[in-house]
């Protein structure tokens, strides 16, 4: 973000797929695959909801109805993931054939459920998936809308069962600098950590995604797990999460020990706050073409949810 600017934060038209003509395709892409699994050949086990629950039943507080969904083609393009490189297209292209399955979670620190879980255990656990249409804002001033699949954070907190000390949850990336271009390079501290207070880890729309658009997370969008926090910048929105751990202290956020002036712990999106070089008075809507552009809200337009989090903060000291 503060290494350099992006060349392309726009995709020609041509690379983008009306979400109908997704959903068609998308249709078309399963009855074929389960028409292969009949005949008995190896295909991805997410597709047949054997494990990953797919179809998930999309949360009515949280529908495609109120949000118009970026196409599935540009929210796999335009990704911000640098263990995969720097710009916007490289972590599709560089993440391709990075192996994520099998992919084990452990739960650790100031809980009485520590332990390691397969990530489809897991979802088990969690009672299976549901859909959930955020917007997404990026602290670079563009934003998405994302129809993410998972489950919420506050059922992986209850079955971690946090003790009384618990007050923060940290969350720790993969390191694999072997088979990962972008660890081999210093550009981050490597792996990737992010955290959230307990309270805001419990808000109902704190999210863990397994999937977007009804299947399993591509590579570049953070497979297996990632977290979804839609009012704050998507930095906080780890990717390919190893460990999630509770402690007492607040933990430290990459970003934040990158350039502590210019990312804060909080990460709050807040169009009265200014990053220390750029306006977030307003977003560029990635796919709005040249006139897609629109006034940022206040904590991305979920301050009902979430305001009562931050009663009596100054959120410009705490940014
Ligand atoms: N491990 C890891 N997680 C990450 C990042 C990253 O570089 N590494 N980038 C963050 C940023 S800046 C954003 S905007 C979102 C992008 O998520 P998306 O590519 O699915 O849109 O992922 C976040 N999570
Ligand atoms: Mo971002």
């Amino acid at each position: 973000m503060n290494i350099r600017t992006t060349k392309n934060w726009e995709l020609p038209e041509s690379a983008v797929t009306a979400e109908s003509i997704y959903r068609l395709r998308n249709r078309r892409d399963f009855l074929k695959a389960a028409g292969v699994a009949t005949a008995g050949l190896l295909m991805p086990r997410a597709l047949f909801g054997a494990t990953g629950g797919f179809p998930a039943k999309e949360n009515p507080l949280y529908p495609a109805s109120a949000l118009k969904p970026t196409p599935y083609e540009l929210v796999t393009s335009y990704n911000n993931f640098y263990e995969f490189g720097l710009d916007k297209d490289d972590p599709k292209q560089n993440a391709k054939n990075w192996k994520t399955e099998p992919w084990t979670v452990e739960l650790a620190g100031l809980i009485n459920n520590s332990g390691k879980f397969d990530v489809n255990d897991l979802i088990a656990k969690m009672g299976g998936i549901e859909g959930r249409v955020y917007r997404h804002r990026c602290v670079e001033a563009w934003s998405m809308v994302v129809p993410w699949d998972g489950f919420a954070l506050a059922k992986l907190v209850t079955l971690a069962d946090p003790k009384a000390e618990a007050k923060f949850v940290k969350f720790t990336s993969f390191n694999d600098p072997k088979n990962v271009p972008g660890q081999r390079q210093p550009n981050l501290d490597w792996p990737y950590v992010e955290g959230l207070r307990l309270d805001e880890a419990m808000n109902e729309l704190a999210f863990i995604a397994t999937g977007i658009y009804g299947k399993a997370l591509p590579n570049q969008n953070g497979a297996p797990l990632r977290l979804v926090t839609p009012w704050k910048y998507g930095f906080k929105g780890i990717k390919s999460i190893v460990k999630i751990e509770f402690t007492a202290k607040q933990p430290a956020n990459t970003w934040n020990v990158m350039a502590a002036n210019e990312y804060g712990f909080y990460a709050n999106v807040n169009p009265k706050v200014d990053h220390p070089r750029w306006s977030q008075a307003s977003e560029r809507i990635i796919g709005g073409g040249f006139a897609g552009k629109k006034a940022t809200l206040m904590f991305n337009g979920y301050e009902k949810e979430v305001a009562g989090l931050y009663q009596g903060m100054n959120l410009s000291r705490y940014y």
